[in-house]
């Protein structure tokens, strides 16, 4: 493809992407909020708030894809969410609409699902149980990729990311974790077949003591390879959690004891 956009890209998932999917395009435009340092050859940098209407109609200009990463990544006040991740959303799908409908990955969250405890096992077309205003958010971003949609054709993948890092960093992680490796080989598979519609795909490793069933994309020919099990005896150095701690219980882990935090 000619240009990918990159949203988020100076955020945890971003700046490994920037790397690690830099082959799949002739030029990436990365964008954040935040400062993106200086562009590299085949890079181009746009530094804007998600918020701001104008500019992401700008920012969508010319874009043959879009990786969607950018707005708030954790629970934070009402106003801060309802900025990045409502009104990032909302502008981002309607500079789609309007600039061709780039196929979109939209990164979701397993906090989605957050309240649902952890001896269950969960398909896609279950009912959400968000964990916070952070998890309605994503819901809502679901939402508005299903819509667009139905509605015009847009396509999008909606990646309901466990935990995306370098490696598992607890207990609960052992289930939830995604390797960058498995990540980069999504991406390459969901932005390589012809049509992609709009699947909810979970976002996680080949993970033995897994929640999450994928068994609904065979089609797409993406197998993760990692498990957290390589990663087992490290974690269990770590101290037993009490069975009542809510990273025991649910899948959200602690992102279900936030409390609503207030806008100032
Ligand atoms: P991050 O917080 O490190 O990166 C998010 C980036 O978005 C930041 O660089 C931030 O400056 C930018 N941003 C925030 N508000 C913005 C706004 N109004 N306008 C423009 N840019 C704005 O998060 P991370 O870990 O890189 O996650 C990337 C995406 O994946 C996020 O959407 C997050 O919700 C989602 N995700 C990540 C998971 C993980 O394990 N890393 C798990 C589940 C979902
Ligand atoms: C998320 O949605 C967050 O963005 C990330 O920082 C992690 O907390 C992750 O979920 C998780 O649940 O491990």
């Amino acid at each position: 493809m000619k240009r990918l956009l990159i949203t988020g890209a100076a955020g945890g998932v971003g700046r490994v992407a920037r790397t690690r999917l830099a082959h799949l395009a002739d030029v990436i435009r990365l964008s954040d909020i935040a400062d993106l340092g200086e562009a590299g050859p085949n890079e181009e940098l746009v530094q804007c708030d998600l918020s701001d209407e104008a500019a992401v109609f700008e920012l969508v200009k010319d874009c043959d894809a879009i990786l969607h990463l950018g707005g708030v990544s954790i629970e934070r006040t009402y106003d801060e969410i309802d900025a990045g991740n409502l009104r990032g959303v909302y502008n981002l799908y309607e500079a789609a609409r309007a600039n061709g409908m780039p196929r979109i990955v939209f990164a979701s969250s397993n906090h989605t699902i957050g309240y649902y405890e952890q001896d269950q096992r969960l398909t896609v077309d279950m009912p959400t149980k968000p964990d916070g205003w952070y998890g309605v958010s994503k819901v809502f971003g679901e939402a508005v990729a299903h819509m667009y949609h139905q509605k015009f054709g847009q396509e999008t993948a909606i990646l309901r990311i466990g935990s995306l890092f370098d490696k598992p960093v607890d207990r609960r992680m052992m289930a939830t974790w995604f390797s960058f490796d498995d990540f980069v080989s999504l991406m390459e598979r969901v932005f390589a077949v012809p049509r992609l519609g709009c699947p909810t795909i979970w976002g996680a490793s080949a993970n033995t003591c897994g929640w999450w069933d994928n068994s609904h994309i065979g089609w797409l020919g993406w197998t993760p390879k990692d498990d957290s099990e390589v990663f087992r005896a490290e974690i269990e150095q770590q101290p037993k959690r009490p069975a009542d701690a809510p990273d025991v219980i649910y899948q959200g882990g602690m992102f279900t004891a936030n409390p609503v935090f207030r806008n100032e």
